[in-house]
């Protein structure tokens, strides 16, 4: 039996910029839980949520790790996130199913660009929140400042809660403005705490912060404001109600300051979430499609209802196979029984449950509805899928994730091992949504894309730790295409005559280009039986031969139209052969005179950068080619819509990065192809000609 129920369960998101002290006070968490028997530190290299080897070295959190802590009774299970830009998939999957988050601000720095971003998240999901204004004890932290930043850069309503005692290096503890107690805080770690008296310089700013708070409880239910507005006070419990609806409500967001470092202002957190922050029971469920309808619907939280979970992530693992973490929707579930996965249509029979203590599971026997729990070595199930008791269960509706905005081609360092590449790749695709892999079928190039350089970085370590497999990442080709501005007529003919049997085959061929995307047509236009018919496909096979290996730089030929209106035959030498060489001939004779230029492939992008880079970008776009279709405001930021051509943005991610400090984001897609201009068309075929010679 669990030792908690469905109404006893918060889950909880700790989410925030990455350097903001998320995994600190993840750790905080856990050592006032008892989890851990002293503060592990990032900084250490003892992180229990920061374990995997890619994490430890560069001492960020790289994927959602998981924990739990009894707290006041309540089971908190606690999801650290990434905030970094290359790892922010998984920040997004865990926001899908979490019933609580906790939005850390940096109280020296503010808010961040990710926290913003992270925040429009947790809001648009309505799910309930709090905000930590991490790093008091900083040098120049400064909580009112933080409180502005707060204001003017999130959409939120801020409720104050509590207020810093001392900052910097004399940061002792907070007062609580609910019970209006200072709670002084031993700075060895230890998180022990001494109430006092609210100390006299504090009392004006804390009767002030009181108050705000007080009236923000009250707008939380109109029988709260009527009272206040009468009284012009509410009592413990009224504002214990109205705390509680309005969490729940999102009406505001309560706000809480301390040192995850130095474990100062950490339970009272605590308490917040296990006494006034929502069981799943208390939330709507995720949204899911109904089987027959097919339309979106919200099914109730039914703890008595038919099993029904949602897979929301996939660890990969070489040794003990993949582990698939899901939070159960309703119903209960037993370890080893069998259930099927909805998305898949197929049975899946399951072993011991396991619940996720950082880098180890524990078994368990039971999941109750609401909890997140994993599953070892499950065959048919992957992220995203619905897994139920009844076969036709409504399923879930997946996550969407970012789309990955930088691609290199990507090849084995040994021979021989791309098999191996691609069967790994998919492996770490199923816990990484982001990575995509696809095989470029002009180029033949494998070409892997991610959210970022780093991101990238990090999938090539995990292939080698993970699957032995070593590679290497270079700049794509950029497939450029051939194609013809001009209309030609001309002949391919092919004679050889020599002691026995000769050859012979003569075409006439009209070229012309057709609309951009038309592809390739053949009109036969032989009349009279100047070339008997059974040649006529091997003069279309000699073109089609002919365009796939390219006449001006070896790039594939498109958009042409080919008639074949004239020719004659030889009634001994002629042949299939022959008639493909003849039509080869002719058509690369008539696309040198028919005005040939070179195609190349224009990305659409949309490039998100902090207000005051926009200017540099803007220049940076023109001096690449660049044609911007429009600029919108988005909070402090400036979303840019251009058109780029692919070849002058291969590295675009370090530019952007360099020249907004790494705040900016962008993703693209392939929009259109479009003729290359002629400076810089006569050096692709000069390249192209040097290495066809080196070959
Ligand atoms: N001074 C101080 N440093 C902190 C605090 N919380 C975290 N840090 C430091 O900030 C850095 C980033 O912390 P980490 O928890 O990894 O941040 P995350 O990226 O948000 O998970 C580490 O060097 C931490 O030691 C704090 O409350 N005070
Ligand atoms: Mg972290």
């Amino acid at each position: 039996m669990n030792s908690y129920e469905t109404k006893d369960i918060r889950n909880i998101a700790i989410t925030a910029h990455c350097g903001a002290g998320k995994t600190s006070l993840g750790e905080a968490f856990l050592f006032n839980g008892k989890v851990s028997d002293r503060l592990c530190r990032v900084d250490e290299g003892n992180s229990v949520l920061d374990y995997e080897p890619e994490e430890i070295k560069r001492k960020t959190t790289i994927s959602s790790s998981f924990h739990h802590i009894k707290w006041n009774k309540k089971e908190i299970n606690i999801i650290d996130t990434p905030g970094d830009t290359n790892f922010i998939s998984d920040t997004f999957s865990s926001l899908t199913i979490v019933d609580g988050a906790i939005l850390l601000v940096d109280a020296v720095a503010g808010v961040e660009i990710q926290t913003g971003m992270i925040w429009e998240a947790i809001s648009e999901k309505k799910i309930p929140a709090l905000l930590f204004v991490n790093k008091m004890d900083r040098e120049r932290a400064d909580f009112l400042n933080a409180i502005k930043n707060i204001e003017e850069n999130l959409d939120v309503k801020p409720v104050v809660l509590q207020i810093p005692i001392g900052k910097e290096d004399d940061f002792k503890g907070v007062i609580d403005l609910i019970s209006q107690k200072a709670l002084l805080f031993s700075i060895d770690g230890s998180g022990s705490v001494t109430p006092a008296g609210i100390p006299d310089d504090l009392k004006d700013q804390a009767s002030e912060y009181r108050e705000k708070l007080v009236e923000a409880v009250a707008e939380s239910e109109d029988e709260l404001i009527e009272k206040y507005l009468e009284a012009g006070e509410l009592s413990d419990d009224e504002i214990n109600k109205g705390l509680r609806s309005g969490i729940l409500n999102n009406t505001f967001t309560p706000v809480f300051c301390g040192s995850a470092l130095l474990n100062i202002g950490i339970q009272p957190v605590l308490d917040l979430i296990a006494d006034y922050f929502p069981s799943p029971q208390d939330r709507p469920s995720l949204a899911s499609i109904n089987p027959e309808t097919g339309e979106e619907e919200k099914l109730k939280i039914d703890p008595a209802a038919p099993f029904s979970g949602f897979v929301f992530k996939t660890i990969a693992d070489p040794y003990t196979g993949k582990l698939t973490i899901f939070k159960i929707c309703s119903g209960k579930l037993d370890s080893d029984s069998t259930i099927f996965n909805v998305t898949r249509n197929a049975k899946e029979k399951i072993g011991q449950l396991l619940k996720i203590e950082g880098k180890i599971q524990k078994p368990i026997n039971q999941g109750v509805t609401g909890d997140i729990l994993a599953l070892a070595k499950l065959k048919e199930t992957t992220t995203n899928d619905t897994l139920a008791e009844e076969k036709n269960a409504s399923s879930f509706k997946a996550i969407e994730y970012p789309t990955p905005a930088l691609f290199y081609a990507i090849e084995p360092k040994s021979k021989g091992d791309e098999d191996k590449i691609t069967a790994s790749l998919t492996r770490l695709q199923e816990e990484d949504p982001t990575i995509q892999i696809n095989r470029d079928p002009q180029t033949r190039e494998f070409i892997i894309s991610g959210m970022g350089q780093i991101h990238l970085e990090v999938v090539l370590e995990k292939l080698k730790r993970k699957f032995g497999v070593e590679v290497e990442l270079k700049t794509p080709k950029v497939p450029y295409k051939e194609t013809i501005k001009g209309k030609t007529r001309v002949q391919g003919k092919y004679k050889r005559q020599s002691g026995g049997r000769g050859q012979y085959g003569d075409t006439w061929l009209e070229i012309e280009p057709v609309p951009h995307g038309q592809g390739f047509e053949f009109v036969n236009k032989i009349v009279g039986g100047v070339i008997p018919k059974n040649f006529i496909p091997s003069v279309e096979k000699g073109i089609v031969d002919a365009m796939n290996e390219g006449i001006l730089a070896g790039y594939p030929v498109v958009d042409v139209k080919v008639s074949l209106v004239d020719g004659s035959y030889h009634a001994v030498d002629s042949s299939d052969m022959a008639f493909k060489i003849a039509g080869s001939m002719g058509f690369k004779k008539g696309f040198v005179e028919a005005k040939p230029i070179l195609l190349e492939p224009i990305m659409k992008m949309e490039i998100t950068v902090p207000d005051e880079c926009q200017g540099d970008i803007i220049g940076d776009l023109n001096s690449r080619r660049g044609k911007v279709l429009g600029m919108d405001p988005k909070n402090k930021n400036q979303v840019i819509q251009t058109l780029v051509p692919m070849a002058e943005i291969l590295d675009y991610d370090h530019t952007l990065k360099s020249v907004t400090s790494g705040r900016g984001t962008f993703t693209m897609v392939l929009d259109t192809y479009e003729e290359v201009p002629a400076f810089l068309s006569e050096k692709i075929i000069a390249a192209s000609k040097t290495e066809k010679e080196e070959q």
